[in-house]
């Protein structure tokens, strides 16, 4: 981040500094081809829903937390994105959790998981973190999924029980849901087939997910009566006010 010289108080602060660390990102060739798209979908997203967290997106990130915690054996599955903007976060969240981190993604080259796990070994080093870091070998296969991004690790995603996958695409978390997991999305879109396919969806920014994962990990209990139709509900219900509230 040295580089970057937006002053915490400029408006667009948090916008500013998200992008600087994905421009980042892009030149230490840790990104996806499209991923700055995905991002500007992202930003729209959020804009509508005032760029903050809204109070459905609390309750899921807490169940989502509870999930987490109750598993026998949790993963967090991480891609380009996710590393770039909240690669720090995520993995003093693992290291909380007790649990691996996988890299597993979309548009995957040797290039990109090289670039990503020395990434992710530089922040375990920096912080002295215990995280295990999972993906640059892969030896199994997530079922019904053509082509390369398929490929993943017995220990981590095929035996895990529950897994949260942040930015996922919407066959990958359909495979992941037919095998039987609990898979927890954070997506700004609710109306993304990962959001719909989700077992728990936050619908709110990464990093605020993150951080708020982080400063609620000891109070989250699972609530037997959760239901996502209704998160996604209320994100869209907070969209359509932003439209007719003036
Ligand atoms: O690193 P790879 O190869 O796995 O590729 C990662 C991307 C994100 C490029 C790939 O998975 C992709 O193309 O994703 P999509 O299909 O564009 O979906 C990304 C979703 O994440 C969209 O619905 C966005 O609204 C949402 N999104 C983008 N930025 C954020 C976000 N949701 C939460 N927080 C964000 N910061």
């Amino acid at each position: 981040m040295s580089d970057f010289a937006a002053d915490p108080s400029h408006p667009r602060y948090q916008s500013l500094l998200l992008r600087h660390r994905l421009e980042q990102a892009e030149k230490d060739g840790l990104l996806a081809g499209s991923a700055m798209i995905a991002h500007g979908r992202g930003e729209a997203y959020d804009y509508l829903l005032g760029e903050r967290t809204i109070p459905s997106a609390h309750m899921a990130t807490v169940q989502a937390l509870a999930a987490l915690r109750k598993a026998q054996r949790p993963v967090i599955s991480l891609n380009g994105n996710a590393v770039a903007l909240a690669g720090e976060s995520l993995l003093m969240l693992a290291e909380r959790l007790s649990c691996p981190v996988e890299i597993n993604i979309f548009y995957r080259t040797p290039e990109r998981m090289t670039a990503l796990i020395g990434r992710l070994e530089a922040i375990k080093e920096k912080h002295q973190l215990e995280v295990q870091i999972l993906g640059a070998e892969p030896n199994a296969r997530i079922p019904g999924l053509e082509g390369p991004r398929a490929n993943c690790t017995k220990e981590g995603i095929i035996d895990s029980d529950v897994i949260m996958v942040p930015l996922e695409d919407g066959d990958r978390c359909e495979a992941l849901v037919a095998m039987g997991k609990t898979v927890i999305v954070i997506d700004l879109n609710p109306l993304s087939r990962s959001a719909k396919m989700g077992s728990i969806t936050i619908v709110d920014e990464l990093t605020r997910v993150v951080q708020n994962m982080l400063a609620n990990i000891e109070n989250s209990a699972v609530d037997e009566a959760f239901n996502n139709d209704e998160v996604l509900a209320d994100a869209l219900q907070h969209i359509a006010t932003k439209f007719t509230s003036p």
